[in-house]
């Protein structure tokens, strides 16, 4: 099978390359297969942003976490696509004209770009719902309980709704929404971007069999994970290139955003990257005193290129 790795000698894919393999082979297969009552164009449109190349940092996260819970990749391939497909999704609703209207992602035209602004949105759309279906009807068929499933999936619907990633949308787009208070760009990166990462991890270790000690030690890590993951996203809106990120780069400062950079200066930032990716790792270092991937991943983000 033709590999999917990106040829960049990117630190997470190397770090997690089983992980990012097993994850990329599934999707292209699942995206691959003519469903029935899913319309050509529909399924081509999921298709070309859900194929692109993502890093695939939240499948990995989920993979991850479950097999240290004792439940092996293959079985946890749900979740992980689950949580992709709203990833997605919220990115190719994010690129739509009527929020950053943007013309790239992933290296490629945007999908509204390439489908038109209606079926992008209907693509969205149908990820979101597809994402909550697939992971409560394939978790189960490999083995995992209903209950394990229903809490797993809670959190990832928490995690994407009103109080996750689409209210940290909002504070961060509708300018009546803002507040000079101090902690307001945690509040968006911990919403919009940090619930999700956090989901990922989370609902991975879910799916196995986790105290509350240690559910705790992977929440923390993916809190810490996530904000560190967007303060970097906004250093490198500011210092990297479009062919770097595959995105148009300087859209916050264009857009007179509130960001870790605009807030805390460019060095400021780069601290706080390195102060929340050192909180992830000490949050698990318990769990594996010998080291372990997850350590690995939250160090490597911190200085990310793309
Ligand atoms: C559709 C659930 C849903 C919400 C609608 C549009 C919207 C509200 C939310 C968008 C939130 C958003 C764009 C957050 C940014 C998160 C972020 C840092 C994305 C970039 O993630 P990477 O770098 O991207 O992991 P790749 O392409 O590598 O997967």
């Amino acid at each position: 099978m033709t590999s999917l790795m990106p040829e960049s000698e990117d630190a997470l894919a190397i770090l997690s390359g089983h992980y990012f393999q097993l994850f990329e082979d599934h999707l292209a297969r699942l995206l691959d297969a003519k469903s029935d009552g899913v319309p050509e164009r529909l399924r081509e449109s999921m298709a070309y942003s859900l194929l692109a190349g993502g890093k695939r940092l939240r499948p990995i996260l989920c993979l991850a976490a479950a097999e240290r819970c004792g439940v092996g990749p293959e079985k946890a391939l749900p979740m992980a696509v689950a949580i992709e497909l709203i990833h997605t999704a919220s990115l190719i609703h994010d690129d739509l004209p009527c929020m950053d209207n943007d013309d790239l992602r992933r290296g490629k035209p945007t999908n509204h770009r390439a489908f038109g602004e209606a079926l992008a949105l209907i693509a969205g759309d149908a990820m979101l719902i597809w994402a909550f279906g697939y992971a409560l009807t394939h978790l189960p068929r490999g083995g995992i309980s209903y209950e394990k499933v229903s809490k797993a999936v809670a959190i990832l619907a928490e995690a994407s709704g009103p109080s996750g990633m689409c209210g940290g949308q909002v504070l961060d787009t509708d300018s009546a929404s803002r507040t000079d208070e101090d902690d307001f760009v945690y509040s968006v990166a911990n919403a919009k971007t940090g619930a999700l990462i956090r989901a990922s991890v989370v609902s991975g270790a879910l799916l196995g069999d986790i105290s509350d000690t240690a559910l705790r030690c992977y929440y923390d890590y993916g809190t810490h994970l996530g904000l560190a993951f967007q303060i970097v996203d906004d250093i490198l809106d500011v210092t990297r290139t479009k062919a770097e990120l595959g995105k148009t780069p300087h859209k916050d400062e264009a857009q007179g955003k509130m960001t870790f950079a605009s807030v805390y200066g460019l060095d400021g930032a780069k601290s706080l990257a390195a102060l929340n990716s050192e909180e992830a790792c000490k949050a698990i270092e318990e769990l594996f005193p010998e080291g372990d991937l997850l350590i690995d991943l939250a160090k490597s983000l911190a200085d990310r290129k793309s």
